[in-house]
């Protein structure tokens, strides 16, 4: 079996070859090599991407279960926002011409979002000069993945939202711009699509291109179908959300580009983490209202905010910090789950974020961008190095150097199994191998796609002895040995012949 984490050291050791023929021969462009080790070893970069006010900084205030990206209708994301693990809270601001600033947490919304319009000209010209901001921080969330919190994809903007960019003498086109080299840069992205957006393919198409991003594939980009809450209370949103979203992902425009559309009541799932016992205690007076008269206050939110009720058991302070943060749905949803027992914080909070599918998302993000952390990076090194001779800029002696120590790493990518098996991949999901279902989900299997033990390759329960191991290696082999020499199209012998040889690698290693 490929050993990956044994793949990568190799990697590690050639790249660091290069880079030190590359300054023997006095060539500064180690970098190139250098920036791609580096990324090797640092977590999966997780961007969320959509467009402008589909959720994307709820989203990610809810996944770390704390408020650090300002969100709201008023509080568009002007500059990306980088999450990511330190065992000290610190923001850093990345200037464009590559200093670093630090800052104080305090001054986060004011740096990220919608910019004060009276603002003097020097603290203007600094706003613009932000390349992106960094926020480490000690939160366990972050520890398998970074997010990356992007401004939103729209070409067109709002006039408020015009209004501060003008201030701010910045174009749409190059927030814009910022979104898509950081979502590019990213070894992951979460593709946001707010409710209503998510009608059509075709939508669903304009979206990616309009985000740059119409490369995506399933082994790197998750969907999240966010403000779900709209469809209550005519439906439950998460069952008619999952209902929404297996209906967009037959469609197979869909499934080449995302591994899985995931419905998530962003709103509910931000507030299961920041609610306060004061918040508890209101939610606890409500349960004794009639459910159904609760339900029709709920739903038409200025009204349960503005109306005087006397006797109503909530003041209607308290009813707008609880509006605010759980909206109409959320407060239902706890109101029923603390009437069915969820007395305490830890319970209702458990309990509303998988109620709200933000518990099922996050498990999600594990699984398949924490946990397969290797394969997505090595995906990135191959793609890396592709673009590398473009971004090589030296004389015809400088390019030789460069091109015969590039060769040394084209050499591994193409004879390394793994990359033949990420290449087989991709074809899989564009939809060009001629496959039974099953035999694609044998694809997805043998290469490590639903876990990385032998067993897991081999379809097996993971106490599986080596004999059983080697039997069912053997067996395959043959059958994929069978499909490697049927004079079918290319990509799918090609495949079949991956596959077989990934039977032979891991019948060897058992
Ligand atoms: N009900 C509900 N409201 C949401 C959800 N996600 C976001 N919102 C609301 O939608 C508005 C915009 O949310 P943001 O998280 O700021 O959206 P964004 O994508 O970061 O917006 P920009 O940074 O401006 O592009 C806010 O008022 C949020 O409260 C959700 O899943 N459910
Ligand atoms: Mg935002």
């Amino acid at each position: 079996m490929t050993d990956l984490d044994g793949l990568r050291r190799r990697i590690d050791d050639l790249l660091r070859g290069i880079e030190g023929e590359l300054a023997a021969a006095g060539l500064a462009r180690a970098d190139l090599f250098t920036g791609m080790r580096q990324r090797l070893h640092a977590p999966v970069r997780v961007a969320l991407i959509g467009r402008v006010s589909s959720g994307k900084s709820t989203l990610a205030n809810a996944l770390l279960g704390v408020e650090r990206a300002p969100t709201g209708i008023r509080e568009l994301t002007y500059h990306v926002l980088w999450l990511r693990y330190a065992e000290r809270t610190a923001l850093v601001a990345h200037l464009t011409d590559g200093r670093a600033e630090p800052h104080a947490l305090r001054d986060l919304e004011s740096l990220v979002a919608r910019a004060r319009h009276d603002a003097d000209p020097a603290v203007r010209d600094y706003l613009a000069s932000i390349a992106y901001l960094e926020l480490q921080d000690p939160n366990p969330h972050l520890a398998r993945y970074d997010l990356i919190d992007t401004p939103g994809l729209d070409s067109y903007f709002g006039e408020d939202s015009r209004h501060t960019l003008d201030f701010l003498g910045m174009t749409p086109d190059q927030v814009r711009g910022a979104s898509v080299a950081r979502a590019g840069d990213a070894d992951a992205v979460v593709a946001l699509f707010s409710r209503g957006l998510a009608r059509s393919e075709e939508v669903l198409l304009d979206e990616f291109a309009a985000a740059g991003l119409d490369s995506a594939s399933p082994l790197t980009a998750l969907g999240v179908l966010t403000k779900i809450e709209r469809y209550w209370p005519a439906h439950d949103p998460l069952a008619e959300g999952r209902r929404v979203a297996g209906r967009i992902m037959t469609r197979p425009l869909a499934r080449r580009l995302l591994y899985d559309l995931r419905p998530v009541a962003s709103l509910v799932g931000a507030a299961a983490g920041t609610m306060t016992e004061a918040d508890i205690h209101d939610l606890a007076a409500l349960r004794h209202l009639d459910e159904a008269d609760l339900t029709a206050r709920l739903r038409f939110g200025p009204d349960f905010v503005s109306q005087a009720w006397p006797g109503f058991p909530v003041s209607r302070d308290r009813r707008a910090a609880l509006f605010r943060r759980f909206g109409g749905y959320g407060i239902h949803l706890a109101t029923r789950l603390v009437r069915a027992g969820a007395g305490d914080h830890a319970t209702l909070r458990a309990q509303l974020t998988e109620a709200s599918g933000l518990g099922s998302l996050r498990r999600l993000l594990v699984e398949h961008f924490g946990d397969r952390a290797a394969w997505i990076k090595l995906q990135r090194l191959a793609f890396e190095a592709n673009t590398l001779p473009a971004r090589f800029a030296g004389d015809a002696r400088e390019r030789a150097v460069f091109e015969r120590e590039l060769g040394r790493l084209t050499q591994l990518l193409v004879t390394e199994h793994t990359f033949e098996e990420l290449a087989v991949l991709r074809l899989y999901y564009e939809g060009r191998l001629n496959l039974t279902a099953e035999q694609g989900e044998e694809l997805l299997r043998v290469t490590g796609q639903r876990g990385h033990s032998a067993a897991s390759r081999l379809g097996l329960p993971d106490g599986a002895g080596p004999r059983e191991l080697a039997g069912r290696a053997a067996e395959r082999l043959r059958c994929w040995s069978a499909l490697a020499t049927r004079p079918n199209d290319g990509d799918s012998r090609r495949a079949a012949r991956a596959v077989r040889r990934s039977y032979e690698i891991l019948l060897a290693a058992g």
